[in-house]
């Protein structure tokens, strides 16, 4: 049947259309007569406003709301104690594992009727767990017997924007910022409104509102009032907001002659600031600072150290409950020659110093968000430090707004990564969500891809990434494959046809992404400054860790950057078995070969070939897989509004075109180090460059 329905992709994942499965609507109808949302709060009408427009569209039926008893089958939607006032107690009590945040849903018998019970401690509770109740009806789920406890298992899940106080965003591919600071506190745009509703749903708890690379303004009172409007939109909601500070704000703004941590009048005005930042901000999160990177202000500027910068502000922030997230992405090369060591050189002699609310936020790998790394060594070094993990959902090195790739598969990789801090089993997800050393806080932060385009991230198939981030963030044991399954059923269809299809693509398009841009372990061969497309050949940096030749390392010998004890000893940074494994040509894992050794043209892998004809090989196999999925998407056409529809087929054609020419440049460029006779490329003129 032709869908003809036009959509615009603002709904995102919360279309809320009739399923496919009459069965379903059927036992769905017959269980939701009634709806009973208990509270008066701003967060129960919300949901109240959510169940009225998502049941009757779901159910194909009105649905009656209302406040009283419920009569027959309902849905009740109340807190533990709203609950117990209507004399309805839960069966069997699972609340006290619950937490802040954590929500029940149960069937339960009671008088004449079923009743599906909503519940948990907050009325924040009860939103997050309405959401996953129509993601149940979404997904077409059983919903006879339902017995469902859920609570995060990391507490502080954060969007990072990286957006500009002028509306630009720094790596956003999809339209202005959604901050109109301009008009801000005065006009509130109702999107902000539907953004809060988006993160809800996914469990998303925090916004960081500014730029990492932070202008000092943000911290005026001008601006914190704006930011303070924001809070206020977003607070029932269940969101906090963030903001990144300017290390040397007490400098621009308050006029000191330094802002040297250690220097009393400079934390006695962050203490000032941060009360100003409370009074209009009750609830505000902490700060998020990048400090002593690429050219951000930060205390080694006074020779302090970074545990003496992030104590100053932490302490600040600790009398009001603020979490201080100091980002550890800094690579001072004076620190060692391999950018990829830094970080680890110059915080791990900090752990055991840091304040009780700092929390050192580490990216997921040790360069920068490259299509895959290897897991970041500091996360398997810090015992007495919380570790923040940094994603960036915003596809800055992976084809930006223009390609389709899903990083569920890429998040899964890291969060599953076994560091063997503590013997095996040690996974990055323990570290993060502070089970494997017990800390009593936790936190994931991923940048933003969202902006002012109407479909809110350039590409349809982006707020699948979106999408993950909430969901991992929330339970980091859900599969991928299970998180585009939920996705695609609220996004597309719940047809299984589509559901296959669509589910391949996403689940192949990040492994096909590294092979049409770095496959093998390759990294950094990006075009400099926006980033986007290939560009083996760059060495015109002012800094040698920004040139492309500086990590491949091609030569007549061989490719690829030697972090083995013979070369940077990166591998060190790494606990055994991983530092022997990663150390030996023989037994470092294919993905990560070029990343840790430098190997010979000729070196023979799994496959039986050598190494240039595996490069080959990847390229061209990443090349077809864009191909597969035009082929896949053309045949759904029919399935598929057509605005959508033909905006996705257009991107595609695009991201088919560019992993052409990141095959011909790439192969064409290393193909040079290799003798003719071997089957290199002849030396050429370089391919057209592709301009963002
Ligand atoms: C916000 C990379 C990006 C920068 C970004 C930086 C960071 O270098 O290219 O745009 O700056 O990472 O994470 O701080």
């Amino acid at each position: 049947m032709m869908n003809t329905r036009d959509e615009d992709g603002y709904e995102l994942w919360l279309r809320y259309r009739v399923g496919h499965e009459p069965d379903r609507l059927a036992q769905y109808r017959a269980a939701i007569n009634q709806v009973i949302v208990l509270g008066t709060s701003a967060t129960a009408d919300i949901i109240r406003g959510e169940l009225s427009r998502a049941l009757p569209a779901l159910l194909d039926r009105e649905v009656r709301c209302s406040t009283h008893k419920p009569d027959g089958q309902a849905v009740v939607v109340g807190t533990l104690m709203a609950l117990a006032a209507l004399g309805i107690t839960l069966a069997q009590d699972q609340s006290s594992r619950l937490g802040e945040e954590g929500f029940l849903i149960r069937s339960q018998r009671a008088g004449h009727g079923n009743l599906i019970l909503i519940t948990g401690h907050s009325e924040v509770s009860l939103l997050i767990g309405t959401f996953h109740f129509l993601r149940l009806l979404q997904t077409q789920q059983d919903i006879r017997l339902l017995d469902i406890a859920s609570s995060p298992r990391i507490r502080h899940r954060i969007l990072s924007h990286w957006d500009n106080l002028d509306g630009s965003i720094e790596r956003g591919y999809a339209g202005r910022s959604l901050w109109n600071w301009d008009e801000l506190p005065h006009t509130i745009d109702p999107r902000y409104y539907d953004y809060a509703r988006a993160c809800a749903s996914i469990g998303i708890n925090g916004a960081a509102l500014n730029n990492v690379n932070a202008q000092v303004e943000s911290l005026s009172t001008d601006y914190l009032i704006k930011a303070a409007a924001l809070a206020d939109v977003l607070r029932p909601y269940g969101l906090r907001v963030y903001l990144s500070p300017l290390f040397s704000a007490p400098m621009q703004l308050g006029g000191l002659p330094t802002s040297d941590p250690r220097d009393p009048a400079v934390a006695a005005w962050w203490q000032k600031k941060v009360e100003e930042i409370y009074r209009l901000i009750p609830d505000f999160g902490g700060f998020q600072i990048k400090a002593n990177s690429e050219g951000q202000p930060g205390p080694r500027d006074d020779g302090a150290n970074h545990a003496d910068g992030a104590n100053m502000l932490a302490a600040a922030l600790e009398p009001h409950g603020g979490l201080l997230l100091w980002r550890a992405f800094v690579y001072d090369t004076t620190i060692d020659a391999d950018r990829a060591k830094c970080a680890y050189q110059e915080f791990v002699p900090l752990d055991g110093k840091f304040r009780r609310n700092v929390v050192v936020q580490v990216k997921n790998g040790p360069i920068d968000f490259q299509p895959r790394e290897p897991f970041h060594p500091l996360l398997g070094a810090m015992e007495q430090t919380p570790l923040a993990l940094e994603l960036q959902i915003t596809q800055e090195y992976l084809g930006q707004s223009l390609h389709l790739v899903y990083l569920g598969g890429m998040w899964k990789e890291i969060l599953d990564a076994d560091t063997y801090a503590q013997g095996s089993g040690s996974t990055v997800a323990r570290m993060v969500d502070g089970s494997l050393y017990q800390h009593s806080t936790s936190s994931i932060v991923g940048v933003a891809n969202t902006g002012s385009d109407r479909n809110w991230c350039g590409h349809h198939f982006a707020p699948a990434n979106w999408y993950a981030f909430g969901r991992l963030a929330w339970d980091h044991t859900l599969s991928a494959e299970t998180i585009a399954d939920e996705w695609i059923r609220a996004t597309w269809s719940n047809d299984s046809r589509v559901v296959d299809q669509l589910k391949a693509m996403l689940l192949g398009s990040w492994p096909a992404c590294i092979d049409y841009m770095t496959p093998l372990g390759l990294h950094h061969l990006m075009q400099e400054g926006h980033h986007y497309g290939p560009d083996p050949a760059f060495n015109a940096a002012p800094r040698q860790d920004w040139n492309n030749v500086y990590y491949h390392r091609a030569a007549a010998t061989g490719v690829g950057f030697d972090r083995s004890s013979r070369g940077s000893n990166a591998v060190s940074q790494y606990h055994s078995p991983l530092r022997e494994q990663f150390d030996q040509l023989a037994t470092c894992p294919e993905k990560f070969l070029l990343w840790f050794q430098h190997v010979s043209w000729t070196h023979r892998l799994s496959s039986g070939r050598t190494l240039w004809e595996e490069l080959q090989q990847r390229y061209t196999g990443g090349v077809e897989f864009v191909a597969e999925m035009i082929g896949v998407w053309q045949s759904l056409e029919t399935d598929i509004d057509p605005q959508r529809y033909e905006h996705v087929r257009q991107r595609l054609m695009q991201q088919r075109d560019n992993a052409r020419l990141w095959r011909e440049v790439c192969l064409n460029y290393f193909g040079r180090f290799i003798p003719r006779e071997k089957g290199g490329a002849a030396p050429d003129q370089p391919a057209s460059h592709h301009s963002r």
